[in-house]
């Protein structure tokens, strides 16, 4: 079985929301052509979805701006713009992207206290998302990952799926994928190769 792993293809993401990955949005027409291509068996989708008192937010730190690095639960992390807030046009999928293939949608960062950058658990690593399980029950032996951010959510979903599910292929791809900082996003690319993590081109899928 083979699936693409779509993440966090959300307004907030998009310019014109409130954590903008630059050029965010270009990549939803990419998506969409690998979702009608017809060459995956399973499309999944993660949601960042955040309460509104998310201790990843600034707003939740005084005296702490957006982009500071602070704590929180006693470990290291970037303070964040209020985003993708449950249930705010925020945290909607871009509207354009063909939600309608979604076989299976995993929400993540709903615990005030801890982020989760990866779709598969949370930035500590005590809670499971039950993406794992969904896939390994899929039979899924083939997995491709884009979206957004390169340097942090797709990298840290990526990281995850080689590690808790070892006999899955692990794909990047790159051109259907945009992240936050470019400096962050050469090293992601780097430490997900390093992980065994495939990278590839929306037109060498599309090809096939
Ligand atoms: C993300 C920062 C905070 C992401 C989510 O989707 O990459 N980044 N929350
Ligand atoms: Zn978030």
């Amino acid at each position: 079985m083979k699936a693409l792993l779509i993440i966090d293809v959300q307004n907030g993401f998009c310019p014109g929301g409130n954590l903008p990955v630059p050029e965010g949005d270009t990549i939803v027409p990419i998506i969409n052509q690998l979702i009608e291509d017809g060459a995956y068996d399973l499309i999944v989708a993660s949601q960042d979805w955040h309460p509104a008192n998310h201790g990843s937010f600034a707003s939740q730190h005084p005296g702490m701006k957006p982009f500071d690095m602070g704590t929180l639960s006693g470990q290291p992390q970037v303070m964040w713009p209020d985003h993708c807030v449950q249930g705010t046009p925020d945290a909607d999928f871009h509207p354009d992207l063909i939600t309608d293939a979604f076989d299976y949608i995993q929400q993540k960062g709903e615990n005030p206290a801890v982020d989760s950058y990866s779709a598969f658990r949370d930035n500590d690593q005590a809670a499971i998302t039950g993406l794992a399980g969904y896939l390994k029950a899929q039979l899924v032996t083939e997995l491709d990952v884009c979206g957004l951010a390169t340097d942090y959510c797709v990298k840290f979903s990526a990281l995850d799926a080689r590690d808790m599910l070892p006999d899955v292929k692990v794909r990047f791809i790159e051109d259907a994928s945009r992240g936050i900082a470019a400096d962050g996003v050469k090293a992601a690319i780097a430490e997900m190769r390093e992980a065994g993590v495939t990278v590839v081109h929306s037109t060498e899928i599309l090809a096939d």
